[in-house]
């Protein structure tokens, strides 16, 4: 079964890179699809953010690294993927992504949604904590790939 893990991973950080790790292990492959969101101004570009993926996850033989635009349910059908991968860390995630999945239900029947808790490490880590922390010049080489946390520090240096 091939899995897609969607997300904005702006940037990756080790809580994602958990999900991608267990995610491995669980599916055939795994496609991390990064989302071009002309609505949104990202810290990272898109293909600097597909880059970062792949490094971090190159030791791994059966994961992709793709972006893309649109819904992500016709991403997944485009690529014959029966699950959507998604990462749950604490009650307000639970609504969201019920919600996401619900929605992504009533327009494929066939693509499942299957979540993953948080490994209790990361479970208060998100891609915001990470630029709040290192636009004020704290450390951050604890929660994100190494090679993530040079193109964070090269940013606000
Ligand atoms: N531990 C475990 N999981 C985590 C952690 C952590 N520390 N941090 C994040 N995660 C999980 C998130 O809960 C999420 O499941 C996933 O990792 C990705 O997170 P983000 O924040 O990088 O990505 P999102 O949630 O912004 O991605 C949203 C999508 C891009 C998937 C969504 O907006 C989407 O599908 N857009 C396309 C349009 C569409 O299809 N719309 C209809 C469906 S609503």
């Amino acid at each position: 079964m091939i899995a897609v893990y969607p997300g904005s991973f702006d940037p990756i950080t080790l809580g994602h890179l958990d999900i991608i790790e267990r995610g491995v292990t669980l599916f055939e492959r795994v496609i991390v699809a990064v989302l071009c969101n002309p609505n949104k101004k990202p810290l990272f570009t898109l293909e600097k953010r597909v880059e970062q993926i792949r490094e971090c996850t190159q030791k791994w033989k059966n994961i992709e690294v793709d972006s893309f635009t649109g819904l992500t349910i016709d991403y997944a059908k485009l690529h014959n993927a029966g699950v959507l991968l998604r990462g749950l860390r604490v009650l307000s995630d639970f609504e969201k992504e019920l919600q996401m999945a619900h929605t992504n239900k009533t327009l494929s029947q066939e693509i499942e949604t299957v979540f993953l808790a948080t490994n209790k490490e990361y479970s208060f880590l998100s891609s915001s904590t990470v630029k709040e922390i290192a636009q004020f010049g704290g450390p951050i080489s604890h929660l994100v790939p190494e090679n993530v946390a040079k193109d964070i520090y090269l940013y606000y240096s």
